[in-house]
């Protein structure tokens, strides 16, 4: 058989750096729904419930104590942008799943937003507790301005950056799947750029 580059069977995972379909950019767009909400440091919450045996709340300084992990890492956006390269600095969700202790029977996470629309997204455990994964605070050696999530948002390198939710405030975890903002308006419930898992209708199952 002719090995054709760039050519892949239906299902097929790409291998190149740059999934199908993307386009690098140098810049960074900005994208969300909603206003950009306002940070109040001393009423802000990180909390931690549904399916684990020691529910957490956090205040801004204690989440600002936690052990800080560093990982360059390339970002999609499935408008079709890509990123590369971009160092994220913060707080690896591990920690969090040490100090919550999921359940065996917590299956999924939902993440929650401070922001007015209550932005949410869902992951399976095995895509959310990946130790890369991370509440990020900085991104390319400066706090996280707001626009982009700041001062702090999720950040989930291996899928489309609708699951890399801004401004977040906690992980519910679950016994079952629960669709997010985008994933009940048509997005795709997985989200893996290298399989162009975009809209909702290309799902299998
Ligand atoms: N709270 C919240 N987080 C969000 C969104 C949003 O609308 N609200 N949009 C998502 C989408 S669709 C993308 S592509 C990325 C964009 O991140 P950026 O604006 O930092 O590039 O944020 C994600 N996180
Ligand atoms: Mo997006």
């Amino acid at each position: 058989m002719l090995w054709r580059p760039g050519k892949k069977t239906a299902g097929e995972r790409s291998t190149e750096r740059l999934p199908p379909g993307q386009k690098l950019v140098t810049g960074f767009p900005v994208l969300h729904e909603g206003p950009i909400p306002g940070f109040n440091p001393s009423t802000w919450r990180f909390r931690v419930w549904g399916e684990v045996e020691q529910p957490v709340t956090l205040t801004w300084a204690e989440l600002n104590e936690l052990p800080k992990i560093a990982v360059t890492r390339d970002f999609h956006c499935v408008t079709t942008w890509s990123r590369y390269d971009n160092l994220w600095e913060g707080v690896s969700v591990k920690t969090l799943i040490d100090l919550a202790r999921p359940r065996d029977t917590a299956t999924h996470v939902l993440v929650h937003c401070y922001d007015s629309i209550d932005y949410t997204t869902n992951l399976p455990m095995g895509d959310f507790a990946r130790e890369d994964n991370l509440l990020a605070l900085r991104h390319d050696g400066a706090p996280l301005t707001p626009e982009h999530g700041g001062p702090i948002r999720l950040v989930v390198h291996h899928l489309y950056a609708w699951k890399s939710a801004k401004w977040v405030c906690g992980l519910e975890f679950l016994p079952r799947d629960r669709r997010g903002f985008w994933e009940e308006r048509g997005y795709h419930n997985r989200a893996d750029p290298w399989l162009e898992e975009r809209y909702s209708y290309q799902e299998k199952d």
